[in-house]
């Protein structure tokens, strides 16, 4: 019929096949042929039953986002799902890969669904500041039940076939040629007669349901939400197919929905959803990879444990190297906690952890990394130490194999001029807990090789991180602009600004933690230690340190904590210690108001941003808006510091840089060029704002 949508028959079952790679989106192209097919077979008197599948590697996952914010071609997914549940004789969504959002939204439409044992099913419109357009949050609950479509809608997890099984969303889950085994589920169901009855007439999952019990659960997750307004809607529109009548929920869905798609925030979620695809793209990519079997990293204290365990759960075996039997053991008995830890919490089966712990290999031997064709090191931050490491490394790593560095500051041109095989030679510089922390910055040296960049690129991938490519300066990426962005804060401190003010501030523009929650959680002796090697300071945060108040770890920091506690208590000792010093530099407080802390602490790390990309550090300015949502909590509903500049606006921003600038005189508020030039095209370096 179409290139994308093609009708064959198997006897008297039609099968329907969609045919849009990559994820069979419900792009226009797709949507205008399904719809004319449906209508042509709900009035083909010698069509039994119809089966909806899909070639490729997946079933429909989902809309089409790029065709969202611009004006919608009809005929609509919803008009779709209506013309199906028109459909009197029996139709069968045959659902591999993933059925998501759109895409289980048209399963929904069917009378049945059945699964490969692999397939996957959900709706992750949430993860695009969206809610399910397409009927799903009305649909789902009927079969599924309230508070697990609640569940299954907010989160955008998907659940694997067994689970949509054993909770009513599949019919059958079968193993082999699908295809097959839905045209005869398919003929089978025809045989026994109907009626069938559309998933909008059925109620199972609605019956007994507890709107005390659903609300409850509505209001935790809203408390979660930080300030994202789908979650909200997604919980919302649940409960109108609960306590609404079936086309009365349906429009109010709609109207949801019709919200949300041009809202800033779904734009923004839409943006980094792009933008860590394409942050993965790294040029010559046909490339030929090398081959990576085994995984060494050297020092097995928190930063090197977590580096291990990351490329265990991948699934590669690793030596872990460390100076001393009595080191290596400490290592290795962490490693074996937090997998307890993940038993205990359910997220992993005692089988698993076993089969994880077997990849380890212990060593206090440089010569066994021999047979590693990756080795990342995560020694203590000093040059002199890199280096040494990276000598010993040259001896015994075998040709071809990929040194990294897991520096978060130091200068890896210099590290691998220290080497005779600078080629091999990059940063992979992992965020803590690495094990946990989706991001990774790769950094690539003046002479890494594009074969080593490419391979760590894609093993990025295997593991589970979000990558991003950036290139050689102090901190790289993240940690220049963090320095940026937390360098008035501590003068705003002496100004007469509170820590507690600060955060809040913070938490209110979405932030998980504000700097200083952030620096009491990661210790501020790292940032102290950090400074004296740079001849630097920070007179509150060094006044802390000296006085051994470290944050959570010791229980005292900007603020206090009570034992084994993470809730931060404004400590009245540390409020004194800032006047005094403030006292003793001649400031006098004064009342600080909230734009003053946005401007004074965001609009710079923007500034730096700016900056980064003029030097070519990163290459797109979305790459670094991945790396601020991945590593550092920035907003997603604000799609990361160079996007919300747009958001912002670059001309507002470059005014109140000026002015601040003209006050203090500090670098970091003199206005980038391509901040400017972002003002006066809206897109920086040509990649226009979303
Ligand atoms: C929705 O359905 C709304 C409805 O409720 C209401 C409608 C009215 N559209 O991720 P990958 C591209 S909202 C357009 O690398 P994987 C992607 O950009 C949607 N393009 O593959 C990439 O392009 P490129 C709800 C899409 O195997 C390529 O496909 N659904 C879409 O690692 C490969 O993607 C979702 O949110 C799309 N929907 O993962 C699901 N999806 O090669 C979103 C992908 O040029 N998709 N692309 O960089 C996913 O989660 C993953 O793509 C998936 C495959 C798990 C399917």
């Amino acid at each position: 019929m179409s290139d994308f949508v093609k009708v064959s028959r198997d006897g008297d079952v039609a099968v329907v096949t969609i045919d849009n790679p990559p994820v069979n989106a419900l792009s226009f192209h797709v949507r205008e042929p399904l719809m004319q097919a449906l209508v042509e077979l709900r009035d083909d008197a010698s069509v039994a039953a119809i089966v909806i599948a899909c070639a490729g590697r997946t079933f429909v996952a989902g809309a089409d986002i790029t065709e969202f914010g611009k004006p919608m071609q009809q005929p609509e997914l919803r008009a779709i799902v209506a013309v199906l549940e028109t459909i009197a004789k029996p139709t069968v969504a045959a659902i591999h890969g993933t059925a998501l959002g759109g895409g289980l939204e048209l399963a929904l439409g069917c009378h049945f669904r059945v699964a490969d044992a692999g397939a996957k099913l959900g709706l992750p419109e949430v993860k695009l500041g969206l809610l399910p357009g397409g009927g799903g949050t009305v649909r789902l609950p009927r079969l599924v039940g309230a508070v697990k479509a609640l569940r299954m809608i907010v989160s955008g997890t998907p659940i694997g076939a067994t689970e949509a099984h054993a909770a009513g969303l599949v019919d059958a889950v079968f193993e082999g040629d699908l295809t097959t085994h839905a045209v005869n589920f398919a003929r089978e169901i025809a045989r026994k007669g109907g009626p069938f009855t559309p998933v909008r007439d059925r109620n199972e999952g609605l019956k007994e349901t507890d709107l005390v019990a659903l609300d409850a659960e509505a209001a935790d997750l809203a408390r979660k939400a930080r300030g994202l307004e789908a979650p909200i809607a997604c919980a919302l529109s649940v409960r109108n197919a609960v306590t609404l009548p079936f086309d009365a929920a349906l429009a109010a869905e709609r109207a949801l929905f019709v919200k949300l798609v041009g809202s800033d925030q779904s734009r923004a979620q839409r943006h980094l959803f792009f933008a860590e695809r394409e942050a993965a793209k790294v040029s010559g990519k046909d490339i030929v990879k090398r081959r990576i079997a085994r995984v060494g990293v050297i020092g097995a204290g928190t930063m090197g444990g977590g580096i291990a365990m990351a490329f265990a759960n991948g699934g590669y075996p690793v030596t872990l190297l460390e100076t001393s039997h009595e080191a290596l053991q400490r290592g290795l008995a962490t490693i074996d906690r937090n997998y307890s830890v993940s038993v205990t919490r359910g997220s992993l089966s005692e089988v698993a952890k076993r089969e994880r712990l077997a990849q380890f290999k212990g060593s206090t031997d440089y010569a066994d990394l021999a047979d590693c064709d990756l080795i990342v090191e995560a020694v203590f931050e000093d040059m002199a130490v890199k280096k040494e490491v990276f000598g010993k490394l040259e001896a015994v790593a075998k040709p071809g194999a990929i040194l990294a560095t897991n520096t978060s500051y130091l200068d890896i041109n210099e590290i691998a001029a220290s080497t005779s095989r600078p080629q091999d030679v990059l940063g992979l510089h992992f965020f803590s807990p690495a094990n946990v922390m989706k991001l990774l910055e790769i950094v690539r040296a003046d002479k890494t090789a594009p074969d080593a960049l490419a391979t760590v690129v894609d093993l990025a991938r295997r593991i589970g991180k979000v990558a991003v490519v950036v290139g050689v300066c102090h901190g790289f990426v993240g940690n220049r602009m963090l320095a940026a962005r937390g360098s008035e804060s501590e003068a705003l401190l002496l100004e007469g600004a509170t820590p507690s003010q600060i955060d809040q501030v913070f938490t209110d523009f979405g932030w998980p933690m504000g700097p200083f929650q952030m620096g009491d959680l990661a210790g501020l002796d790292i940032g102290w230690r950090n400074r004296k090697a740079r001849g630097l300071s920070a007179v509150i945060a060094d006044t802390l340190c000296e006085q051994g108040r470290f944050g959570q770890k010791t229980g005292r920091g900007f603020y206090l904590y009570e034992a084994g506690a993470r809730t931060p208590v404004p400590d009245p000792e540390v409020e004194a210690l800032i006047c005094d010093k403030a006292a003793e530099k001649g400031i006098a407080p004064r009342a600080i108001s909230a734009e003053e802390i946005i401007e004074r602490t965001l609009y710079p790390l923007v500034n730096e941003g700016a900056k980064i990309l003029e030097e070519g550090i990163a290459a797109r300015a979305s790459d670094i808006d991945v790396v601020w949502v991945n590593g550092y909590g920035f907003p997603i509903g604000k799609g990361g510091p160079m996007f919300w500049a747009g958001l912002e606006g670059p001309a507002k921003i470059i005014e109140r840089l000026e002015y601040w600038h003209q006050r203090t005189g500090k670098d970091v508020f003199k206005p980038a060029p391509l901040l400017k030039q972002m003002a006066e095209t809206g897109s920086w370096n040509g990649d226009a704002i979303a």
